[in-house]
């Protein structure tokens, strides 16, 4: 017997075909759900039923929470896989699906609302012994003579953020005192207007940190590991490049104390299911900025390092199974470093959809390539340009970057534009191949290449 009858797969792409595999393994029956451009996606053809959920336009379909508990309760599914992006950290959906008497594959939607809010998500993890940037702790108020206080205390440069933000959306630097409270205003009104929530809040902003993030798993008996964490430093406008694991120059040391104090923050709020703590890392230290509740793009160098399968985990912790590891069990073998490719124009980084006319996937020992595309199929403008995702393995970074090169020369991927030429780029860059480089690096070295970045 199975885990769980079925699951609705509420996403598209790699990560519903990703979901799909991992439901299979476990003999768990599958119902996609799907916009009308999305009819030819593999995981529609794989899955044992699937259900049109409205037409492209991700808000009429992908975000069309009625049609999917209606597309839920039509198949007789018991629980709904939210996947990334989407409805993954909306906790009014987690809590539809659930009053509606099904499963949701994730935290609980008071969890997912706590880390909505950046300032409770803070206050939360601060809470928890969890490190956090030198800021404001908590929202801020309007009198300009004590923000300047504020400010002059934590020390300049500042960031101002908004509560319902993330992501790179909704924030300003602030490097001098005389610019702080119309720093202030432009936030809190593009705030007011985005999210609908005005509130933002203070933090010391660090020039140059790394991005560097630990990978949580708990079950619902109280039993929580990490998996260490993830170098995610190399990005472009807040979009994710390569990500690797383990992060270059972090010790076995660094890495149990600060996965042991996330465990800790996990069994403090109760968190259900897979988690990411995203840190700062700077000058030695961790400095807890947001926490994801959903599980992410660059899993699979996390699965790859530590030979886990984390999306069986999730459900398997879903339909209430205590986690089959310890922490002790948990071991970092090698190096994984994950290239996004996406379908766009090399020079200016635009999305370019288009019908792919011959694919041919990179192999070999240490590579995985996870894609739901294939020859002929056509990538719809509607969404996301990411298209494959692969994942190089070695016993070291150096082999892993090895065996990356020779999968991004072996790809074939015609008919559409790609930034694959960037990544050959970047696997050769010295600065990238010595490791450890800030969150800048990458648009410092588009800079100084020329041409696209102004
Ligand atoms: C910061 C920061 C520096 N100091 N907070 C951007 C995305 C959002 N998750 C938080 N972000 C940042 N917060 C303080 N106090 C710099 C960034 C930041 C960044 C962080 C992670 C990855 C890429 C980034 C690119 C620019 C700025």
């Amino acid at each position: 017997m199975a885990v769980m009858d079925k699951i609705v797969i509420a996403n598209r792409g790699e990560i519903a075909l990703r979901i799909y595999r991992a439901c299979k393994a476990l003999g768990i029956r599958t119902v996609a759900v799907h916009s009308t451009v999305d009819r030819n996606l593999k995981h529609v053809a794989l899955a044992d039923e699937s259900v049109c959920i409205g037409p492209a336009p991700g808000a009429e379909s992908y975000l069309n929470v009625p049609a999917i508990i209606a597309a839920t309760e039509v198949t007789d599914a018991v629980a709904v896989h939210p996947g990334y992006g989407f409805l993954a950290e909306n906790a009014d959906f987690a809590e539809r699906v659930e009053e509606s008497g099904f499963i949701f594959i994730g935290p609980r939607p008071e969890t997912i609302r706590l880390m909505g809010d950046k300032v409770s998500a803070i206050e939360a993890m601060k809470a928890a012994g969890v490190p956090c940037v030198p800021g404001s702790d908590g929202p801020l108020g309007n009198d300009p003579e004590e923000i300047a206080a504020m400010a002059r205390k934590i020390g300049f440069p500042v960031i101002i953020k908004a509560a319902a933000g993330g992501g790179g959306r909704g924030m300003r630097v602030v490097h001098e005192e005389k610019d702080l409270v119309n720093a202030l205003q432009l936030t809190r009104q593009e705030a007011g207007a985005a999210f609908g929530d005005d509130t933002v809040y203070m933090e010391k902003y660090l020039t140059n940190p790394r991005h560097i993030e630990i990978q949580v798993l708990a079950d619902q008996h109280g039993n929580a590991v990490h998996l260490g964490e993830r170098d995610c430093s190399t990005q472009r406008r807040h979009q994710k490049v390569i990500e690797e694991a383990p992060a270059p120059g972090i010790t076995p040391e660094q890495r149990a104390e600060i996965g042991g104090v996330c465990v800790e923050a996990c069994k403090r709020i109760d968190y259900r299911g897979a988690g990411t703590f995203e840190f700062l890392y700077d000058d030695g230290q961790f400095y807890f900025i947001e926490m994801n509740t959903r599980i992410q793009v660059e899993h699979p160098v996390t699965e790859r390092i530590t030979g886990t399968d984390l999306i069986r985990e999730q459900i398997l912790v879903a339909a209430g199974e205590k986690l089959s590891f310890t922490q002790d069990d948990i071991q970092i073998r090698g190096h994984a470093i994950e290239c996004r490719i996406n379908a766009e124009d090399p020079e200016t980084f635009m999305p370019c959809p288009g019908t792919i006319d011959a694919f041919h996937t990179p192999g070999g020992p240490g590579i995985r390539v996870d894609s739901h595309i294939y020859d002929g199929y056509r990538v719809p403008p509607n969404y996301d340009s990411m298209i494959a995702k692969i994942i190089a393995h070695g016993h070291d970074r150096a082999s892993a970057i090895a065996r990356m090169r020779v999968a991004l020369d072996e790809m074939v991927l015609g008919g559409i534009k790609s930034n694959i030429a960037l990544h050959q780029w970047l696997l050769q860059d010295p600065g990238f191949c010595k490791g450890g480089f800030n969150i800048h690096y990458l648009e410092k070295r588009l800079k100084e290449r020329g041409g696209a970045e102004e």
